[in-house]
């Protein structure tokens, strides 16, 4: 990606600048996580098969120490305690300036990785979690299906008892490292017509008997398929939490994890905004350089603006998911809605600043442009955040 110039706020930050409250330790993560995604990921992002899992990439992540940064010391992070969503937010923003590729490999292995940290037994976690945190195993969150993704509650797949385990059978869609992953949480119906309260959590080893998968290319090289699940054995020890509560495994996840969409989505906004300054800069026209035309001023000034409230919501989110606070649901949904949405925004004002130029394949813009809009729909659409939202209110 293009330039290194530091951010208006933030992550990126000149020093001296508001920073809402990042500790030294996780301004520096957030350094060192930039100069990773600079010198190391994007080169190895680079070189792999767009829209394939990229494990030399994956491994990276775990080697420089971003992925450990994630985890508690216990399944081989290095943190003291369980993992911090401000932490998360950090990396997430800082790679998003470098790697949007590095970005979401990370991302995915923190998906998989949660729940399993979360909800699992300890010899679930024991099993699983190390090789997430190494990167050596790529996890997949398995929860939408062809006909059921903004009502997940709805979801179609079944457990039957077969024994003392179960027999998973149905179909998967729009799944992140499927059909490669090494192993995948499945979110399946163990009791019919019970809507949210009949839904349990398995965890399925890449190689189970049964489970077959293709790729779905997307616009945006994003590793991406669907699962066919026919008669797949899971024993009882592969349970995630309890039997029919699975829906509150996936959604403590979410809560998680929607902020940090947001600092994805945070960071691609800075990338773009940089983008235009520079641009704005450089480049003539009517015999003056476009900054200091007030149509391009202004609208540089109005996509900071609305990157640092965005950045600020983020922030506030996680840092209420870190403290526990009972209002974490609705912050969480509040911070994706309108991270994600501005940043579709600012990158399509950094376009028209730029003209033509950011149309160009390969141009920095070009790809920002394919890789923003896809997280105003997963984990959860921006209608269904407003929806997580007005119910909040409503309670
Ligand atoms: N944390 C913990 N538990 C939660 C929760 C949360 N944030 N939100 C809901 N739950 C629990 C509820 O407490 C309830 O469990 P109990 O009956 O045991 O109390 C259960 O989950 C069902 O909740 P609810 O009735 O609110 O579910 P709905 O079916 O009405 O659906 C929405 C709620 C629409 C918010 C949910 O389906 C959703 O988030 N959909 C989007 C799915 C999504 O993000 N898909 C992308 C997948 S990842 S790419």
């Amino acid at each position: 990606m293009e330039g290194s110039r530091e951010s208006a706020g933030g992550v990126g930050a000149p020093e001296g600048e508001a920073r809402f409250a990042l500790s030294a330790a996780q301004r520096r993560l957030a350094e060192d996580a930039r100069r990773d995604g600079r010198e190391v990921l994007a080169p190895l992002a680079a070189s792999g098969t767009p829209g394939r899992v990229n494990r030399p990439l994956v491994r990276a992540l775990g080697e420089h120490g971003l992925l450990p940064a994630l985890f508690p010391e216990r399944v081989g992070g290095s943190r003291k305690a369980d993992g911090s969503a401000l932490e998360l937010c950090v990396v997430r923003e800082a790679l998003a300036l470098e790697s949007t590729e590095a970005e979401t490999a990370l991302a995915m292995q923190g998906l998989g990785g949660y729940p399993i940290l979360q909800s699992g037994t300890e010899a679930l976690v024991r099993r699983w979690v190390p090789g997430i945190v190494r990167g050596e195993v790529v996890p997949a969150f398995a929860l939408s299906e062809p006909e059921h993704g903004s009502d997940a509650a709805a979801l179609e797949t079944r457990a039957e008892r077969d024994g003392h385990g179960y027999r998973l059978t149905g179909e998967k869609t729009w799944i992140s490292n499927a059909p490669e992953a090494d192993v995948y949480l499945v979110f399946a119906r163990t009791t019919p017509d019970t809507g949210a309260r009949g839904v349990t959590a398995f965890v399925v080893p890449g190689d189970a008997r049964g489970l077959t998968g293709a790729p779905i290319d997307l616009v945006a090289p994003h590793p991406l398929g669907r699962l066919e699940l026919d008669g797949v054995s899971v024993s009882a020890g592969e349970v995630l939490g309890d039997v029919d509560r699975g829906f509150r495994v996936a959604m403590r996840t979410l809560d998680l994890f929607r902020p940090s969409v947001g600092a994805f989505a945070v960071g691609m906004a800075q990338a773009a905004l940089d983008a235009a300054i520079r641009h704005a800069g450089e480049r003539r026209a009517f015999d003056k350089p476009l900054r200091e035309f007030q149509a391009v001023s202004h609208a540089l000034a109005e996509m900071a603006t609305r990157t640092e409230a965005a950045r600020l919501l983020v922030y506030a989110a996680a840092a209420a998911y870190d403290r526990g606070e009972p209002s974490v649901t609705r912050s969480s949904a509040m911070a994706k809605l309108f991270a994600t949405e501005t940043a579709q925004w600012v990158v399509d004002a950094a376009i028209q600043i730029h003209g033509a130029a950011a149309l160009e394949r390969g141009h920095l813009l070009e790809h920002l442009y394919r890789e923003v809009r896809a997280p105003r729909i997963y984990e959860g659409t921006s209608e269904i955040q407003r929806e997580v939202i007005a119910r909040e209110l409503y309670r």
